[in-house]
């Protein structure tokens, strides 16, 4: 929670939360998961049917028009809702709801014009920040393959773009050379091994775009955000469930939301460790991902989808590390942090996690077409 939430105290927030209770009383509102960038709560009611709801106040800074992303929300509910009432899973599949507030709106403005919104919580069931075993790897694959299963028949030019760049390798790239013209470095062995490391890669940042270009990868909708913790398992089954936290679902590449799945759930020290020496990208995981996954996205993926996929695994784990790093370099504004080098460790997770993949690229690659 930010220090400007904390001082204005659990009242104010009882006090939002109240708008979007339609039945029953607040009992609590605390603070909940792990985001990066909005400040999330779950709150607790008396209520008799659902007790608990998500709600999120929207960083404003990141996102410029949140209005687009509730937009967003409704549109991609609606045309999933439609679609499994139209031809239901044998499993069970949850799509989480937005929350009106009691004036039948989708978000609530506090009076220091925060932009607030509430969400449906996925009953009786839990998320994971690493991996816990290989059929839970299958079901992270399966529920990101269902995701974009699900949406493959909503055109793209359907949803809004929420978050401009979002994903644009090179992009990114010249917002950190930017940042490095204006930024005198503090230098450590850490800062130069990462300021090495980008150097060395600049060419790689632009393949998945000229792949865009050159229309080898088609624009499809895509999630923007599929980590490990974005997956709902039932308590019970230990099935994946669920895919939430959709503020930047949006048009783009499905190789995005491969890339981004696969670098944070082959990483079984999770992105917040600090023992370096202990990261690596575990091909094992990888199989397993890849094979749920594919159990439901063979049916639309092209050859070519097939062919960057080693790419994408890859240059997401950089873009990540390039993003924090550049973060940090910048005063760590994008990214909340715990401490002032926390975006830098949070680089160096990512970039020995790009070294590691590097490493095992025949193997990577001898995987992908062994699951196709
Ligand atoms: C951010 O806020 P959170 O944790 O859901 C970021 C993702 C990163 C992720 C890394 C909008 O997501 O792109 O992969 O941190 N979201 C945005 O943990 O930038
Ligand atoms: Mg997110």
């Amino acid at each position: 929670m930010t220090e400007e939430l904390k001082t204005q105290g659990t009242d104010h927030l009882v006090a939002i939360a109240d708008q979007f209770a339609l039945q029953g009383k607040v009992i609590s509102v605390q603070a909940f998961g792990s985001g990066n960038v909005n400040d999330t709560f779950l709150v607790t009611l008396d209520a008799s049917a659902e007790k608990h709801f998500v709600l999120q106040r929207i960083n404003m800074r990141v996102f410029r028009q949140p209005e687009l992303i509730m937009q967003n929300m409704r549109a991609y509910t609606d045309h999933v809702r439609q679609r499994l009432q139209c031809s239901p899973l044998n499993r069970r599949w949850e799509v989480p709801r937005v929350l009106p507030t009691k004036n039948a709106q989708d978000y609530w403005r506090d009076t220091n014009s925060s932009f607030w919104r509430a969400i449906s919580f996925i009953s009786a069931s839990q998320s994971f920040d690493t991996m816990q075993s290989s059929s839970h790897a299958q079901e992270i694959g399966y529920a990101l393959g269902m995701f974009h299963n699900l949406i493959s028949d909503l055109s793209p030019e359907k949803l809004a773009d929420t978050l401009v760049g979002f994903h644009i390798t090179p992009l990114y790239l010249q917002h950190y050379n930017e940042v490095l013209t204006k930024t005198s470095v503090r230098q450590s062995p850490e800062v130069n091994y990462c300021l090495q490391f980008v150097s060395d890669r600049q060419l790689l940042a632009h393949v998945l775009e000229n792949a865009k270009t050159k229309g080898k990868l088609p624009l499809r909708l895509m999630h923007g955000d599929p980590k490990i913790n974005n997956v709902m398992f039932d308590t019970a089954t230990q099935k994946a469930v669920s895919v939430i936290d959709l503020d930047t679902v949006k048009p783009g590449l499905v190789h995005y939301d491969i890339g981004d799945c696969l670098r944070s759930g082959c990483n079984p020290a999770g992105e917040e460790t600090t023992a370096w020496e202990d990261i690596y990208f575990d091909t094992e995981l990888c199989q397993e991902i890849l094979t749920g996954y594919l159990s439901v996205a063979k049916a639309f993926l092209t050859e070519n989808d097939y062919i960057y996929m080693y790419d994408a695994i890859r240059l997401i784990a950089f873009e990540l590390g390039l993003r924090f790093f550049a973060d940090y370099l910048a005063g760590n504004i994008y990214f909340k942090v715990k401490h002032p080098e926390h975006n830098l460790a949070r680089a160096l997770v990512q970039f020995k996690l790009t070294e590691s993949i590097e490493s095992q690229e025949t193997k990577i690659r001898a995987i992908i077409q062994d699951v196709k």
